[in-house]
């Protein structure tokens, strides 16, 4: 009999529990193009009020939320300071550069972490030859950086000297609740003075769609307009938002699971000979490794994992990523453990079978 399948690719694959289809079924809608959808507004109020703010605007993706942002915070021609692995910068199709006709100014910074002494030599003000800065971003927890945490005070130093600055911040908070278990620390104090915070209903919380933009009354009514040109008004999407209600309220509780088999399966990967990975700083739900030593490429061990119900994606041909979430529980991560050890431990034809 064929092991059920373990699906390690992202916490963006989860499906929905029973008690959001049961919420998703009860949902009372409207059209929310005109504010009339309730379970909506009930959304849109529960994440202000959760992160301490004036308002929130539910959009169908973080994407959509993050550059939804950009558009709002800057002007055509400005530069958006980011870490080189950002999201926004990476994985947004080119939208910052495409729909609000800015440029990243992108920095290395050690963990993805980065901090007011790195930004600062970046920041380009009015000048008459030199592009200008317009935004700063930050991405918290950092997705490539295999899920690292801002320490708060570096945070709220960056949003602190940016502001003197004259610049606005925004967080790409996809997976802050993540950083709010992994710190003990409330998401409302960990993105307090940022001028706009995006965080994902549709990641590591388990909803089917849908992230939040929240921030003050003027920048939300902003990204109102934004959402609408994007075609991201959806009208009954009280359907969509009454699973992310379920996911807000409930899901926070049992993210520290997922971090706890995250870092169980560090602790089995540092083990095995030839793959390298720092278990110490797993920290949240996401870790990658390097598979060079053991004579394999990334996607060579991904295919022999696959062909094993194991799945998990290569990142380049060095490293996997592996993300946690609430549908692989600590069995599934022991048996991806047990499957890895026996693809790199037999001689190299025989593990690509
Ligand atoms: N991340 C996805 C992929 O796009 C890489 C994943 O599988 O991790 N910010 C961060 C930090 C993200 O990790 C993601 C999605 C997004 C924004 C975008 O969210 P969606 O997919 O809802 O547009």
């Amino acid at each position: 009999m064929n092991s059920p399948i373990v699906d390690l690719r992202s916490d963006t694959v989860t499906k929905p529990t029973p008690a959001m289809r049961r919420a998703m079924y009860e949902a009372e809608v409207g059209d929310d193009v005109y504010r009339e959808d309730p379970t909506v507004n009930r959304l849109q109020e529960r994440a202000a009020e959760i992160f301490d703010r004036d308002a929130a605007l539910y959009v169908p993706s973080g994407t959509m939320g993050n550059q939804t942002a950009i558009k709002v915070l800057t002007r055509p021609g400005q530069e958006v300071i980011c870490e080189e692995r950002a999201h926004i910068y990476n994985f947004e199709m080119g939208m910052m550069a495409a729909f609000s006709g800015v440029l990243p100014r992108t920095i290395c910074a050690e963990d993805g972490i980065l901090n007011w002494d790195l930004i600062a030599p970046n920041v380009r003000p009015r000048h008459d030859h030199r592009t200008r800065t317009g935004l700063i971003e930050l991405e918290n927890t950092s997705n490539l950086a295999g899920g690292s945490v801002y320490p708060p005070q570096v945070a709220e130093d960056i949003v602190e000297r940016a502001h003197v600055a004259g610049l606005p911040v925004h967080l790409d908070g996809a997976r802050i609740f993540n950083a709010s278990v992994a710190l003990g620390r409330w998401v409302a104090e960990l993105t307090k003075n940022f001028d706009s915070v995006m965080f994902c209903l549709s990641k590591g919380l388990g909803a089917p769609v849908g992230s939040l933009l929240v921030g003050s009354k003027e920048f939300i009514e902003e990204a109102r307009v934004v959402r609408k040109m994007m075609g991201g008004g959806m009208r009954q999407a009280g359907i969509l938002a009454a699973a992310g209600l379920v996911a807000l309220e409930e899901s926070p509780k049992r993210l520290h699971v997922d971090h706890e088999n995250a870092k169980l399966l560090a602790d089995g990967l540092a083990e095995i000979p030839g793959i390298k990975i720092d278990s110490a700083k797993v920290v949240t739900n996401i870790l990658f490794f390097d598979v060079t030593g053991t004579g394999f490429s990334a996607p060579e061990v991904s295919q022999s994992l696959k062909a094993r119900n194991i799945w998990a994606n290569p990142y380049n041909a060095r490293s996997i990523r592996m993300v946690t979430h609430q549908d692989v529980d600590r069995a599934g991560c022991e048996r991806a453990l047990q499957v890895l050890r026996e693809i790199v431990g037999v001689p190299r034809k025989a593990a690509a079978n």
